[in-house]
Order: C-alpha cells, then sequence, then structure tokens
C-alpha cells in the first residue's frame, strides 16, 4: 500500500519542481541563521539567490562528519533551542556524538516518512508491530515507534535484547511484524527454534531491518526461518534517523524519500557528482527539516541510485543497499568501531606495541570481533599466566572505550604484517 500517493508517486518533472523550491528555501534558512553555513556558503561565494533550481544544489559546500563535532552541541540549530522537542545522537564512541534536533514538525515528518517505510511491507492499521531497535538516544526504536503509531497499527515497545522475553511476548501477543537488526532477527530464529517455537505456526508475516549492513543472502536465510517477507531500510542520525530510504514490495532496490531528502552520488575523491548507476559517496540535503537541516551531508556510504521507473508506482529515485562504506568504519552490532579507537587504548599500555589487527567474524548469527596484539620481547619471555592476564586487561579497556565486548589475542613481537602504504588494520571476513 502507498502510505502517501501524492507525493510517493508524483510525476518526476513535478516532483523535481518541488524539490528546487524546498531547496532554494532551505538554502535561505540556513544562510539567514545558521552561521556555520553563513560563513561556509561565502567561502565558496555562494549566495542563497543562486539556488533557483534542484539542480543549483551542485554549487552548495558540503557537510562532513567532523564539520558537525565541531558545532557540537548546538550549532547545526535553525531554530530556538525552545522549539526543539526531542534529541537524538549517534552512538559517538569516537569523539563528540553528531546531533539530531528535532521540533514538533519534525517528529511529525519522522513519523510520516516511516509510515511510508512500514506501508511498503504492507502494515496497517489492524497490525501488532514488535519494536526491538532500542529505545533511547539511538534513532532506531523511537522512529519505529512513530510511524507503528502514525499508521495506527499497535506498538509492542520492547525495545532491543532480552531475547527470551522477545520470544514470549512474540508468541502471546501475535505480533505481525517486527522491527530489529537484521542480525538480532536472526538470533530470535536461531533462539527461538532452540525453544521449539515453529514460526510457520505464528502470526508474524512480515520485518523491516536496518542499522547495519547485510545481504541478499542474508534476506534469504532470515525469510525461510522467520517465515516473514525482510525488508531493507535505510537511515541516518544526521538526516533524520530511519525513514530516509526503504525497500517497496518488489524488495529491489531501495525508494529514497527525496521529496525530503535529496540523495546525490559523488566520487569521494574529487567531489563531483557521478550519474546513476556509478557506484560512489551518497549524499543527502534535508529539504524540509526544521531543527538541524544539513546540507549536502557526506555519509561515506557507498550505493549508486537509479531512476529506472519501478513496478510498485511509486516515483521516487531508488539506492542499491549499502555496498561499503569510504572510511573503515567497522559496525559491529550496530555499534560504530574505528580502529583509531584500538590504537589508542594500546598505546597507552605497557607491554604491547601499537601493531594490530582487527579480525571481524560473523558465528553464527552475531559479529564477532577479535583483537590481535603484538607484545613486546619483554612480555613475550613472561609466563603463560601473566599472558593472560594482559589479554583480559586489555579486553577491559577495550570494552570501555569501544562499547563493544572483542576477545584479545597477544601475538609474538613483529608477527603482524608491516605495510609501506596504508596499514591493512581490519580483516572482515564477514561473507555479506
Ligand atoms: O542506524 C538509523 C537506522 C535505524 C536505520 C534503524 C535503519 C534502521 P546511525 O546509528 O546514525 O543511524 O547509523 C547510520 O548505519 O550511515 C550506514 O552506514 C548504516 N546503515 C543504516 N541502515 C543501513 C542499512 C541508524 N539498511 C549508518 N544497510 C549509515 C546498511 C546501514 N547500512
Amino acid at each position: 500500500m502507498i502510505w502517501d500517493a501524492k507525493h510517493e508517486s508524483m510525476p518526476r518533472e513535478e516532483l523535481r519542481r518541488l524539490q528546487g523550491e524546498r531547496l532554494k528555501a532551505i538554502a535561505r534558512k540556513v544562510y539567514d541563521r545558521v552561521p556555520f553555513y553563513k560563513s561556509k556558503f561565502n567561502a565558496l561565494g555562494v549566495k542563497p539567490e543562486d539556488i533557483n533550481g534542484i539542480d543549483d544544489i551542485a554549487k552548495l559546500p558540503f557537510t562532513s562528519k567532523d564539520d558537525m563535532r565541531d558545532v557540537f552541541p548546538y550549532g547545526l540549530l535553525a531554530c530556538d533551542l525552545k522549539d526543539i522537542v526531542e534529541i537524538h545522537t549517534s552512538s559517538g564512541t569516537t569523539g563528540k556524538p553528531v546531533v539530531d534536533a528535532y521540533t514538533q514538525g519534525d517528529i511529525d515528518l519522522w513519523g510520516e516518512v516511516m509510515a511510508r517505510t512500514l506501508s511498503m511491507g504492507g502494515v496497517t492499521a489492524e497490525d501488532i508491530v514488535q519494536n526491538a531497535y532500542g529505545y533511547g538516544l539511538f534513532t532506531g526504536g523511537l522512529g519505529a515507534h512513530y510511524g507503528i503509531r502514525r499508521i495506527g497499527a499497535t506498538c509492542i515497545p520492547i525495545s532491543g535484547g532480552n531475547t527470551k522475553r522477545q520470544l514470549d511476548m512474540m508468541r502471546d501477543f501475535g505480533s505481525t511484524a517486527l522491527t530489529c537488526t537484521p542480525s538480532y532477527s536472526l538470533y530470535l530464529a536461531e533462539a527461538g527454534k532452540e525453544e521449539g517455537i515453529d514460526f510457520s505456526k505464528l502470526p508474524l508475516r512480515v520485518g523491516f531491518f536496518g542499522a547495519e549492513p547485510w545481504s541478499e543472502s542474508m534476506r534469504a536465510d532470515i525469510q525461510a526461518k522467520l517465515h516473514i517477507k525482510a525488508y531493507d531500510i535505510f537511515g541516518l542520525t544526521e538526516i533524520i534517523g530511519p525513514g530516509v530510504a526503504a525497500e517497496c514490495e518488489c524488495q529491489d532496490l531501495l525508494h529514497v524519500f527525496e521529496d525530503h531528502f535529496y540523495p546525490e552520488i559523488i566520487n569521494p575523491d574529487t567531489g563531483k557528482p557521478l550519474p546513476d548507476g556509478e557506484k560512489g559517496e551518497l549524499v543527502f540535503t534535508t529539504l524540509t527539516k526544521e531543527g538541524t537541516p544539513v546540507i549536502r551531508y557526506r555519509t561515506r556510504d557507498i550505493t549508486y541510485l537509479t531512476r529506472e521507473p519501478c513496478p510498485c508506482g511509486r516515483t521516487a529515485v531508488r539506492m542499491h543497499r549499502i555496498l561499503g562504506r569510504t572510511d573503515d568504519m567497522l559496525i559491529i552490532r550496530g555499534v560504530n568501531i574505528f580502529p583509531s579507537q584500538v590504537e589508542q587504548v594500546l598505546i597507552k599500555m605497557d607491554g604491547v606495541e601499537p601493531h594490530y589487527q582487527l579480525l571481524v567474524e560473523r558465528q553464527g548469527t552475531l559479529d564477532c570481533l577479535e583483537v590481535l596484539v603484538e607484545m613486546t620481547e619483554g612480555l613475550f619471555s613472561d609466563e603463560l599466566k601473566r599472558l593472560e592476564q594482559k589479554e583480559r586487561e586489555i579486553e577491559d579497556k577495550l570494552r570501555e572505550a569501544l562499547l563493544v565486548h572483542s576477545k584479545v589475542k597477544l601475538v609474538e613481537p613483529k608477527s603482524i604484517p608491516r605495510s609501506e602504504g596504508k596499514a591493512k588494520r581490519i580483516i572482515d571476513k564477514r561473507s555479506i
């Protein structure tokens, strides 16, 4: 079902006109109200009056994650703080988190775009949706919540974790739809099987999975094990949270809600826009957000776009599922991790060298992180008990810094390959 046929199936020329008007208005607004943007525009010699249509977007400056951190916490606000009704942030394990501050209008918009997302998978007021995304600062839980409420379906706001309870609730309340990360859905399937649950006998029929990369083979697995249709949903805190793009019933590429979030693909090295079908870095401009509008945000996610018509009748541009990232950020169980964080921990510890590798594997359905750390000659000649103690000590420190558990293995001095160029810090064995 198309939630908002007027906007989702708008003839493309009309859509472009609408986008042009909205871009003009947002460019004017951020120039007048956000000193950060005014100086960025001025540095490029561009004025709001230079924006007269959507194609003029290429004249505007990019915004990076670092820019956002530099103006933490309120530097992107385009309205009075008193008009902000809710704040969300990214997990922020490296430096300051990025902030999304919502007005009531933004929360209403969030409900709308999430209602579109859930409607794509056939959710209606008749459904019982088990929302197992984390509630809190993370955008997953509340974003899905607003969409479920907007549709008028029944929400079970169970949040993430507590697998036994999830399964009990699913059975007892007869949940018909599930929202969580794809890896967690597989974990639920496994745990349910161990408890003797036959998912084909439950009313559950559809799931909306995102917040981390997953693949077609994982989709097949989820669909077979949970006896549901599994949809990919995409979003990021900087733009609104979930509700930026989602798969329709065709389950083939994600429609971007481009009347609100305008996507571009650029060459990550040159910043030059790339044509449809070419892979590059995904960039978003929010066309209607009130609290913290964002101009040409560089997501570092890699994908491509297509404007080929979709059989569902929606006219919005589609993006391929995320193919990778321009940086080396790892997402382990929903938490963003950078190798540099590991380095910062190791540098402060004795007995080890800052030579390390991050080994990521998918064991069963969960991502596991093993950190190989080179020890000093001194520690190497020590007794085994001491080495084990050291491994536990590093594990504790890493857990504090990364917010996820990793397994540390000390390896012999000089055993980690050296490189003349960029060091290969990550060995990602997840085949997704
Ligand atoms: O993960 C928002 C979200 C919540 C999306 C629930 C979908 C469902 P952040 O924590 O800011 O926001 O992380 C955003 O996660 O730039 C991508 O790298 C990755 N990501 C999000 N959805 C997908 C997806 C939320 N469907 C970052 N496939 C993004 C692959 C995804 N990667």
